[in-house]
């Protein structure tokens, strides 16, 4: 049978093996739930940067420029990090540079991979069937923050766990603790993780809809995979 880990932190990543797995990139509250927003509404592209230098340089090659620094929109930036942004029609078929504090760091972290796609509770369904498909492992990555542990990307770890444990074994026990932490919150996710430091840190941002948004699963059909340092669906 096909093993699942997940790696709760990206500081945790040289403990884990990728070049012969399928990652998902895990940033719910907010990275990777924007990148499945905007492409599901029709951007055509997303190409992911750790560094906010070389994100902004796209500007000169057609490309909006987005994302945040501890939450906030960066100065220069075309977009910030709310999903509600990327739900604008007039990004259709446009093709965005992004940077953010966590997610962004995930993906360059998981360079080498088999295959890297992103995962979110907008898509998790989409992503339990892609991953249940064919016969790689799987890894999930939680972009936690700067190296620290975060309820909400363990919760979607927890999730796919779940929604996959009659096709897949875990590898450890980080699967296992995801898996009982979800089956607690699974129910009423908000308020399981009201007194965590993320939602804490975007309340003081008055960003309630975002995370009440971010913790709704099955509102789009896609897994973007990252092809060529592009995420596509
Ligand atoms: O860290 C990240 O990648 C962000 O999603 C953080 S925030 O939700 O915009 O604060």
């Amino acid at each position: 049978m096909k093993t699942i880990d997940v790696c709760l932190s990206p500081d945790l990543m040289h403990l884990y093996r990728v070049d012969d797995r399928k990652v998902v990139i895990v940033d719910i509250l907010r990275a990777t739930s924007c990148m499945v927003t905007a492409l599901a509404h029709g951007v055509a592209a997303i190409k992911p940067f750790a560094k906010l230098d070389d994100c902004l340089a796209m500007k000169a090659e057609g490309y909006y420029t987005a994302g945040e620094r501890n939450g906030e929109k960066v100065d220069g930036f075309d977009f910030g990090n709310s999903p509600f942004e990327y739900m604008d029609p007039k990004l259709k078929g446009e093709r965005i540079a992004f940077t953010t504090t966590n997610g962004t760091q995930a993906i360059a972290r998981s360079e080498g991979a088999k295959e890297i796609i992103i995962g979110s509770f907008l898509n998790l369904s989409s992503v339990t069937h892609y991953l249940k498909e064919g016969s790689d492992n799987v890894l999930v990555v939680c972009a936690a923050w700067k190296g620290k542990v975060n309820l909400e990307d363990t919760l979607f770890a927890g999730a796919l766990v779940e929604l996959m444990k009659e096709s897949i074994e875990p590898d450890c026990d980080a699967p296992l603790a995801a898996q009982r932490l979800y089956n607690l919150a699974r129910y009423d996710m908000v308020d399981f993780l009201k007194d965590s430091s993320h939602v804490k840190r975007l309340n003081r941002l008055n960003i309630h809809k975002d995370i009440q948004f971010c913790l709704t699963p099955d509102q789009y059909d896609v897994v973007p995979r990252l092809i060529n340092g592009s995420l596509i669906i």
